[in-house]
Protein backbone atom coordinates (compact mmCIF):
# COMPACT_ATOMS: atom_id res chain seq x y z
CA UNK A 1 0.00 0.00 0.00
CA UNK A 2 1.33 4.06 0.06
CA UNK A 3 -0.19 6.94 1.24
CA UNK A 4 -2.94 7.39 -2.04
CA UNK A 5 -5.98 7.11 -1.38
CA UNK A 6 -7.22 3.96 -0.80
CA UNK A 7 -9.87 1.67 0.48
CA UNK A 8 -9.08 -0.26 3.85
CA UNK A 9 -11.55 -2.49 5.94
CA UNK A 10 -11.43 -1.90 9.93
CA UNK A 11 -12.84 -4.58 12.04
CA UNK A 12 -13.25 -3.54 15.46
CA UNK A 13 -14.17 -0.45 14.51
CA UNK A 14 -16.69 0.50 17.00
CA UNK A 15 -14.02 -0.33 20.25
CA UNK A 16 -11.65 1.86 21.28
CA UNK A 17 -8.83 1.73 19.78
CA UNK A 18 -10.67 1.09 16.50
CA UNK A 19 -12.72 4.18 16.66
CA UNK A 20 -9.75 6.47 17.52
CA UNK A 21 -8.12 4.77 14.15
CA UNK A 22 -11.13 5.47 12.00
CA UNK A 23 -11.57 8.50 13.35
CA UNK A 24 -7.84 9.48 12.47
CA UNK A 25 -8.13 8.18 8.92
CA UNK A 26 -11.07 10.03 8.09
CA UNK A 27 -10.18 13.07 9.76
CA UNK A 28 -6.12 13.16 8.74
CA UNK A 29 -6.09 10.78 5.26
CA UNK A 30 -7.52 10.65 1.91
CA UNK A 31 -8.68 6.85 2.21
CA UNK A 32 -12.17 5.07 2.34
CA UNK A 33 -13.01 3.03 5.62
CA UNK A 34 -15.47 0.30 6.19
CA UNK A 35 -15.99 -0.82 9.56
CA UNK A 36 -17.43 -4.38 10.22
CA UNK A 37 -18.26 -4.68 13.22
CA UNK A 38 -20.70 -6.64 15.85
CA UNK A 39 -21.53 -3.77 18.17
CA UNK A 40 -20.91 -6.34 21.73
CA UNK A 41 -21.07 -4.67 24.71
CA UNK A 42 -17.55 -2.94 23.76
CA UNK A 43 -18.64 -1.80 20.75
CA UNK A 44 -20.47 1.60 20.41
CA UNK A 45 -21.17 3.67 17.53
CA UNK A 46 -21.37 7.09 19.76
CA UNK A 47 -17.37 7.01 19.57
CA UNK A 48 -17.62 7.64 15.75
CA UNK A 49 -20.83 10.64 15.72
CA UNK A 50 -17.87 13.25 14.63
CA UNK A 51 -17.15 11.07 11.62
CA UNK A 52 -20.32 8.93 10.70
CA UNK A 53 -21.55 11.28 8.47
CA UNK A 54 -18.17 11.50 5.99
CA UNK A 55 -18.90 10.14 2.28
CA UNK A 56 -15.85 7.88 3.07
CA UNK A 57 -17.25 5.86 5.76
CA UNK A 58 -19.79 3.04 5.59
CA UNK A 59 -20.14 0.49 8.54
CA UNK A 60 -22.20 -3.19 8.20
CA UNK A 61 -22.98 -4.53 11.60
CA UNK A 62 -21.15 -8.20 10.91
CA UNK A 63 -19.76 -10.99 13.46
CA UNK A 64 -16.22 -11.35 11.38
CA UNK A 65 -17.16 -15.27 12.46
CA UNK A 66 -19.22 -15.31 9.63
CA UNK A 67 -17.38 -16.13 6.69
CA UNK A 68 -20.36 -15.59 3.83
CA UNK A 69 -20.86 -12.11 4.80
CA UNK A 70 -17.81 -11.26 4.98
CA UNK A 71 -17.19 -12.83 1.09
CA UNK A 72 -20.17 -10.40 0.31
CA UNK A 73 -18.43 -7.28 2.10
CA UNK A 74 -15.06 -8.08 0.18
CA UNK A 75 -16.26 -8.90 -3.31
CA UNK A 76 -18.31 -5.81 -2.86
CA UNK A 77 -16.42 -3.40 -1.14
CA UNK A 78 -12.76 -4.65 -2.90
CA UNK A 79 -10.55 -3.49 -0.18
CA UNK A 80 -7.18 -2.47 -0.81
CA UNK A 81 -6.03 -3.48 2.71
CA UNK A 82 -7.79 -5.01 5.72
CA UNK A 83 -6.81 -3.98 9.47
CA UNK A 84 -7.95 -6.29 11.86
CA UNK A 85 -8.83 -4.93 15.35
CA UNK A 86 -12.00 -6.71 16.55
CA UNK A 87 -12.03 -9.14 19.38
CA UNK A 88 -12.93 -9.90 23.03
CA UNK A 89 -10.15 -7.88 24.49
CA UNK A 90 -10.34 -7.58 28.95
CA UNK A 91 -8.06 -10.10 30.55
CA UNK A 92 -10.48 -10.27 33.15
CA UNK A 93 -13.75 -10.77 31.33
CA UNK A 94 -11.13 -14.17 29.91
CA UNK A 95 -10.76 -15.07 33.12
CA UNK A 96 -14.32 -15.50 33.72
CA UNK A 97 -15.37 -16.79 30.54
CA UNK A 98 -12.87 -17.56 27.54
CA UNK A 99 -15.63 -19.37 24.79
CA UNK A 100 -16.08 -15.90 23.34
CA UNK A 101 -12.06 -15.20 23.31
CA UNK A 102 -11.82 -18.46 21.31
CA UNK A 103 -14.64 -17.96 19.10
CA UNK A 104 -13.99 -14.58 17.78
CA UNK A 105 -10.37 -13.86 18.66
CA UNK A 106 -9.20 -17.43 16.89
CA UNK A 107 -12.05 -18.65 14.66
CA UNK A 108 -12.96 -14.98 14.17
CA UNK A 109 -9.08 -14.46 12.86
CA UNK A 110 -8.93 -17.62 11.23
CA UNK A 111 -12.64 -16.86 9.16
CA UNK A 112 -10.78 -13.34 8.21
CA UNK A 113 -7.58 -14.70 6.75
CA UNK A 114 -9.76 -17.42 4.62
CA UNK A 115 -11.78 -14.38 3.46
CA UNK A 116 -9.08 -12.45 2.04
CA UNK A 117 -6.78 -14.84 1.01
CA UNK A 118 -9.43 -16.00 -1.55
CA UNK A 119 -10.13 -12.32 -2.19
CA UNK A 120 -6.25 -11.70 -2.43
CA UNK A 121 -6.20 -14.50 -5.27
CA UNK A 122 -8.25 -13.19 -7.25
CA UNK A 123 -6.47 -9.62 -7.47
CA UNK A 124 -4.08 -9.01 -10.29
CA UNK A 125 -0.83 -6.84 -10.58
CA UNK A 126 -0.23 -3.89 -8.43
CA UNK A 127 -3.44 -4.67 -6.37
CA UNK A 128 -2.14 -8.10 -5.45
CA UNK A 129 1.31 -6.49 -5.29
CA UNK A 130 0.19 -4.00 -3.22
CA UNK A 131 -2.84 -5.69 -1.09
CA UNK A 132 -1.82 -5.53 3.18
CA UNK A 133 -3.98 -7.52 5.86
CA UNK A 134 -2.96 -5.91 9.17
CA UNK A 135 -3.07 -7.97 12.48
CA UNK A 136 -3.39 -5.92 15.61
CA UNK A 137 -1.88 -7.66 18.71
CA UNK A 138 -0.59 -7.06 22.44
CA UNK A 139 2.13 -7.42 24.25
CA UNK A 140 0.85 -9.99 26.35
CA UNK A 141 1.25 -12.50 24.05
CA UNK A 142 5.12 -12.86 24.90
CA UNK A 143 4.57 -13.06 29.17
CA UNK A 144 5.75 -11.26 31.61
CA UNK A 145 9.24 -9.08 32.80
CA UNK A 146 10.96 -9.73 36.29
CA UNK A 147 12.31 -5.95 36.84
CA UNK A 148 14.33 -6.00 33.66
CA UNK A 149 14.55 -6.10 29.82
CA UNK A 150 11.90 -5.13 27.22
CA UNK A 151 9.85 -7.48 24.99
CA UNK A 152 11.41 -7.40 21.33
CA UNK A 153 10.04 -8.80 17.96
CA UNK A 154 11.99 -12.01 18.81
CA UNK A 155 11.08 -13.12 21.98
CA UNK A 156 9.78 -16.46 22.58
CA UNK A 157 5.48 -16.21 23.10
CA UNK A 158 4.54 -17.14 26.40
CA UNK A 159 1.04 -16.19 26.51
CA UNK A 160 -0.56 -17.14 30.41
CA UNK A 161 -4.13 -15.74 30.25
CA UNK A 162 -7.02 -16.91 28.21
CA UNK A 163 -7.01 -13.64 26.32
CA UNK A 164 -3.56 -13.62 25.87
CA UNK A 165 -3.43 -17.12 24.61
CA UNK A 166 -6.38 -16.32 22.48
CA UNK A 167 -4.54 -13.43 20.97
CA UNK A 168 -1.05 -15.73 20.39
CA UNK A 169 -3.33 -17.92 18.74
CA UNK A 170 -3.76 -15.76 16.63
CA UNK A 171 -0.85 -14.19 15.52
CA UNK A 172 0.44 -17.92 14.50
CA UNK A 173 -2.36 -18.36 12.25
CA UNK A 174 -1.50 -15.09 10.67
CA UNK A 175 2.41 -15.93 10.86
CA UNK A 176 0.91 -19.19 8.64
CA UNK A 177 -1.28 -17.81 6.12
CA UNK A 178 2.27 -15.90 5.62
CA UNK A 179 4.37 -18.04 5.11
CA UNK A 180 1.98 -21.20 3.40
CA UNK A 181 0.23 -18.69 0.91
CA UNK A 182 1.75 -15.43 0.46
CA UNK A 183 -0.65 -13.69 2.00
CA UNK A 184 1.04 -9.68 2.46
CA UNK A 185 0.22 -10.40 6.30
CA UNK A 186 1.86 -7.97 9.23
CA UNK A 187 1.60 -7.83 13.04
CA UNK A 188 1.31 -5.35 15.74
CA UNK A 189 2.19 -6.25 19.11
CA UNK A 190 1.19 -3.10 21.19
CA UNK A 191 1.34 -2.02 25.24
CA UNK A 192 -1.93 -1.11 27.04
CA UNK A 193 -3.69 1.68 25.31
CA UNK A 194 -5.29 4.69 27.85
CA UNK A 195 -7.50 7.49 26.19
CA UNK A 196 -10.45 8.84 25.73
CA UNK A 197 -13.63 6.10 24.39
CA UNK A 198 -12.13 3.44 26.70
CA UNK A 199 -14.68 0.91 27.69
CA UNK A 200 -14.90 1.47 31.78
CA UNK A 201 -13.69 -1.78 32.29
CA UNK A 202 -10.09 -1.36 32.37
CA UNK A 203 -8.07 -0.08 34.67
CA UNK A 204 -8.24 3.65 33.85
CA UNK A 205 -11.65 4.65 33.27
CA UNK A 206 -12.60 2.40 36.29
CA UNK A 207 -10.22 4.26 38.62
CA UNK A 208 -11.69 7.54 37.41
CA UNK A 209 -15.59 6.85 37.36
CA UNK A 210 -15.16 4.96 40.86
CA UNK A 211 -13.68 8.20 42.33
CA UNK A 212 -15.96 10.54 41.14
CA UNK A 213 -18.79 7.63 42.23
CA UNK A 214 -16.94 8.42 45.72
CA UNK A 215 -16.62 4.45 45.71
CA UNK A 216 -13.73 2.24 46.63
CA UNK A 217 -11.09 1.64 43.55
CA UNK A 218 -9.72 -0.97 43.38
CA UNK A 219 -6.17 -2.18 43.09
CA UNK A 220 -5.21 -5.38 42.50
CA UNK A 221 -2.94 -7.34 44.60
CA UNK A 222 -0.01 -5.11 45.96
CA UNK A 223 -0.43 -1.98 42.99
CA UNK A 224 3.25 -2.96 42.12
CA UNK A 225 2.44 -4.77 38.64
CA UNK A 226 3.90 -2.65 36.08
CA UNK A 227 2.10 -1.85 32.59
CA UNK A 228 4.00 0.17 29.68
CA UNK A 229 1.05 2.88 28.59
CA UNK A 230 0.89 4.40 25.45
CA UNK A 231 -1.74 7.28 24.21
CA UNK A 232 -4.62 5.68 21.82
CA UNK A 233 -4.00 8.28 19.19
CA UNK A 234 -0.03 7.23 18.86
CA UNK A 235 -1.43 3.44 18.47
CA UNK A 236 -3.81 4.57 15.84
CA UNK A 237 -0.87 6.44 14.08
CA UNK A 238 1.32 3.86 14.25
CA UNK A 239 -0.90 1.52 12.55
CA UNK A 240 -1.90 3.64 10.07
CA UNK A 241 2.35 3.73 9.41
CA UNK A 242 2.93 -0.07 9.40
CA UNK A 243 -0.57 -0.35 6.77
CA UNK A 244 1.23 1.75 4.42
CA UNK A 245 4.71 1.16 4.72
CA UNK A 246 5.40 -1.65 6.70
CA UNK A 247 7.35 -5.08 5.05
CA UNK A 248 4.70 -8.05 4.86
CA UNK A 249 5.50 -11.09 6.74
CA UNK A 250 6.96 -8.40 9.33
CA UNK A 251 6.34 -7.95 12.71
CA UNK A 252 6.19 -4.27 14.94
CA UNK A 253 6.69 -3.86 18.75
CA UNK A 254 4.57 -0.46 19.42
CA UNK A 255 5.59 0.82 23.31
CA UNK A 256 4.98 4.12 24.77
CA UNK A 257 8.36 4.04 26.67
CA UNK A 258 6.21 5.22 29.75
CA UNK A 259 6.24 2.37 32.56
CA UNK A 260 4.38 2.64 35.24
CA UNK A 261 3.23 1.06 38.43
CA UNK A 262 -0.35 0.33 38.50
CA UNK A 263 -0.78 2.61 41.84
CA UNK A 264 1.02 5.06 40.40
CA UNK A 265 -0.99 5.42 37.79
CA UNK A 266 -3.59 5.43 40.43
CA UNK A 267 -2.30 8.37 42.66
CA UNK A 268 -1.35 10.29 39.48
CA UNK A 269 -5.28 9.95 38.27
CA UNK A 270 -6.66 10.86 42.50
CA UNK A 271 -4.37 13.68 42.52
CA UNK A 272 -5.52 15.15 39.22
CA UNK A 273 -8.97 14.69 40.27
CA UNK A 274 -8.43 16.60 43.49
CA UNK A 275 -6.72 19.73 41.48
CA UNK A 276 -10.01 19.22 38.81
CA UNK A 277 -12.79 18.43 41.14
CA UNK A 278 -11.98 19.36 44.78
CA UNK A 279 -13.96 17.83 46.87
CA UNK A 280 -16.36 19.81 48.84
CA UNK A 281 -14.84 18.44 52.30
CA UNK A 282 -11.48 18.74 51.48
CA UNK A 283 -11.15 14.63 51.15
CA UNK A 284 -8.03 13.49 48.82
CA UNK A 285 -9.46 11.15 45.88
CA UNK A 286 -6.68 8.92 47.43
CA UNK A 287 -8.41 7.68 50.50
CA UNK A 288 -10.47 5.79 48.07
CA UNK A 289 -8.29 3.13 47.06
CA UNK A 290 -8.39 -0.11 48.28
CA UNK A 291 -5.53 -3.08 47.89
CA UNK A 292 -8.00 -6.13 46.68
CA UNK A 293 -7.49 -9.71 46.05
CA UNK A 294 -4.72 -10.27 43.28
CA UNK A 295 -6.12 -11.06 39.26
CA UNK A 296 -5.42 -14.86 38.99
CA UNK A 297 -2.26 -15.33 36.73
CA UNK A 298 -1.63 -11.42 36.98
CA UNK A 299 1.43 -10.72 34.80
CA UNK A 300 4.28 -8.50 36.76
CA UNK A 301 5.17 -6.68 34.10
CA UNK A 302 5.25 -5.35 30.54
CA UNK A 303 7.97 -3.00 28.76
CA UNK A 304 7.98 -3.05 24.83
CA UNK A 305 11.53 -1.89 23.09
CA UNK A 306 9.90 0.28 20.43
CA UNK A 307 13.25 0.47 18.44
CA UNK A 308 12.16 -1.58 15.11
CA UNK A 309 9.12 0.64 14.33
CA UNK A 310 11.25 3.65 15.27
CA UNK A 311 13.83 3.15 12.90
CA UNK A 312 12.63 0.97 10.26
CA UNK A 313 9.05 3.19 9.97
CA UNK A 314 10.03 6.68 11.72
CA UNK A 315 7.76 6.05 14.21
CA UNK A 316 7.90 7.39 17.58
CA UNK A 317 5.11 8.03 20.43
CA UNK A 318 3.98 11.72 20.65
CA UNK A 319 1.81 12.06 24.05
CA UNK A 320 3.73 12.24 27.26
CA UNK A 321 1.69 10.51 29.93
CA UNK A 322 1.56 13.50 31.81
CA UNK A 323 -0.26 15.23 29.00
CA UNK A 324 -1.98 12.51 28.15
CA UNK A 325 -3.78 11.29 30.75
CA UNK A 326 -4.60 14.93 31.74
CA UNK A 327 -6.27 14.94 28.70
CA UNK A 328 -8.23 11.71 29.58
CA UNK A 329 -9.30 12.38 32.74
CA UNK A 330 -10.64 15.99 31.13
CA UNK A 331 -12.65 14.03 28.36
CA UNK A 332 -14.35 11.59 31.05
CA UNK A 333 -15.10 14.41 33.63
CA UNK A 334 -16.74 15.92 30.36
CA UNK A 335 -18.24 12.80 28.66
CA UNK A 336 -20.22 10.91 31.64
CA UNK A 337 -23.26 10.77 28.86
CA UNK A 338 -20.96 8.63 27.05
CA UNK A 339 -20.30 6.15 29.92
CA UNK A 340 -23.52 6.29 30.97
CA UNK A 341 -24.90 5.22 27.38
CA UNK A 342 -22.17 2.58 26.77
CA UNK A 343 -22.57 0.81 30.23
CA UNK A 344 -26.29 0.99 30.42
CA UNK A 345 -27.90 -2.31 31.14
CA UNK A 346 -24.88 -3.96 31.11
CA UNK A 347 -21.94 -3.02 33.45
CA UNK A 348 -21.90 -1.65 36.80
CA UNK A 349 -18.05 -1.31 37.51
CA UNK A 350 -18.11 -4.40 39.13
CA UNK A 351 -14.76 -6.35 40.20
CA UNK A 352 -14.33 -8.93 37.05
CA UNK A 353 -12.30 -11.97 36.77
CA UNK A 354 -11.73 -13.79 40.10
CA UNK A 355 -12.04 -16.92 39.09
P1 LIG B 1 -12.47 -3.11 22.52
O1 LIG B 1 -12.93 -4.23 23.36
O2 LIG B 1 -12.67 -1.72 22.98
O3 LIG B 1 -13.18 -3.22 21.08
C1 LIG B 1 -13.34 -4.43 20.39
C2 LIG B 1 -14.33 -4.20 19.26
O4 LIG B 1 -14.46 -5.44 18.52
C3 LIG B 1 -15.74 -3.82 19.73
O5 LIG B 1 -16.24 -2.75 18.96
C4 LIG B 1 -16.54 -5.09 19.49
O6 LIG B 1 -17.93 -4.83 19.21
C5 LIG B 1 -15.83 -5.69 18.28
N1 LIG B 1 -16.03 -7.15 18.18
C6 LIG B 1 -15.87 -8.08 19.17
N2 LIG B 1 -16.16 -9.31 18.69
C7 LIG B 1 -16.48 -9.15 17.38
C8 LIG B 1 -16.85 -10.06 16.35
N3 LIG B 1 -16.97 -11.38 16.58
N4 LIG B 1 -17.09 -9.57 15.12
C9 LIG B 1 -17.01 -8.23 14.88
N5 LIG B 1 -16.68 -7.33 15.81
C10 LIG B 1 -16.40 -7.79 17.06
O7 LIG B 1 -10.94 -3.42 22.21
P2 LIG B 1 -9.72 -2.40 22.01
O8 LIG B 1 -9.15 -2.10 23.33
O9 LIG B 1 -10.12 -1.32 21.10
O10 LIG B 1 -8.69 -3.37 21.26
C11 LIG B 1 -8.69 -3.49 19.84
C12 LIG B 1 -7.62 -4.49 19.43
O11 LIG B 1 -6.34 -4.07 19.89
C13 LIG B 1 -7.85 -5.89 20.01
O12 LIG B 1 -7.51 -6.83 19.01
C14 LIG B 1 -6.87 -5.96 21.17
O13 LIG B 1 -6.46 -7.28 21.39
C15 LIG B 1 -5.74 -5.10 20.65
N6 LIG B 1 -4.94 -4.42 21.70
C16 LIG B 1 -5.56 -3.70 22.68
C17 LIG B 1 -4.79 -3.02 23.63
C18 LIG B 1 -5.41 -2.18 24.71
O14 LIG B 1 -4.69 -1.71 25.59
N7 LIG B 1 -6.70 -1.93 24.69
C19 LIG B 1 -3.39 -3.12 23.57
C20 LIG B 1 -2.80 -3.89 22.56
C21 LIG B 1 -3.59 -4.54 21.63
O1 LIG C 1 -9.85 -2.52 38.60
C1 LIG C 1 -8.70 -2.81 38.23
N1 LIG C 1 -7.66 -2.77 39.14
C2 LIG C 1 -6.38 -3.10 38.84
O2 LIG C 1 -5.49 -3.06 39.69
C3 LIG C 1 -8.38 -3.19 36.87
C4 LIG C 1 -9.47 -3.26 35.84
C5 LIG C 1 -7.08 -3.52 36.58
N2 LIG C 1 -6.10 -3.50 37.53
C6 LIG C 1 -4.70 -3.81 37.14
C7 LIG C 1 -4.49 -5.08 36.35
C8 LIG C 1 -3.33 -4.72 35.44
O3 LIG C 1 -2.10 -4.93 36.10
O4 LIG C 1 -4.31 -2.75 36.26
C9 LIG C 1 -3.50 -3.22 35.18
C10 LIG C 1 -4.17 -2.90 33.88
O5 LIG C 1 -5.33 -3.71 33.77
P1 LIG C 1 -6.30 -3.68 32.50
O6 LIG C 1 -6.71 -2.25 32.27
O7 LIG C 1 -7.36 -4.70 32.69
O8 LIG C 1 -5.29 -4.04 31.33
P2 LIG C 1 -4.33 -5.32 31.08
O9 LIG C 1 -4.81 -6.51 31.80
O10 LIG C 1 -2.92 -4.87 31.36
O11 LIG C 1 -4.56 -5.53 29.50
C11 LIG C 1 -4.63 -4.40 28.60
O12 LIG C 1 -3.42 -4.19 27.92
C12 LIG C 1 -3.09 -5.11 26.90
C13 LIG C 1 -5.78 -4.54 27.59
O13 LIG C 1 -6.99 -4.77 28.30
C14 LIG C 1 -5.52 -5.61 26.60
O14 LIG C 1 -6.56 -5.65 25.62
C15 LIG C 1 -4.22 -5.32 25.92
O15 LIG C 1 -3.90 -6.33 25.02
Amino acid sequence: MDKSSKKIIVTGGAGFIGSALIRMIINETEHEVLNIDKLTYAGHLESLESISDSNRYQFEQVDICDAEEINRIFNEFHPDAIMHLAAESHVDRSIDGSAEFIITNVNGTHALLEEAKQYWQSLEGDRKESFRFLHVSTDEVYGELGDEGFFTEETPYDPRSPYSSSKASSDHLVRAWHHTYGLPTMITNCSNNYGPYQFPEKLIPVVILKALQGEDIPVYGTGENVRDWLYVDDHARALLKVVEEGEPGETYNIGGHNEKQNIEVVHTICDTLNELVPKETGGNFRELISFVTDRPGHDFRYAIDASKIEKELGWTPEETFDSGIKKTIQWYLENIDWCEAVTENNYDLERLGTA
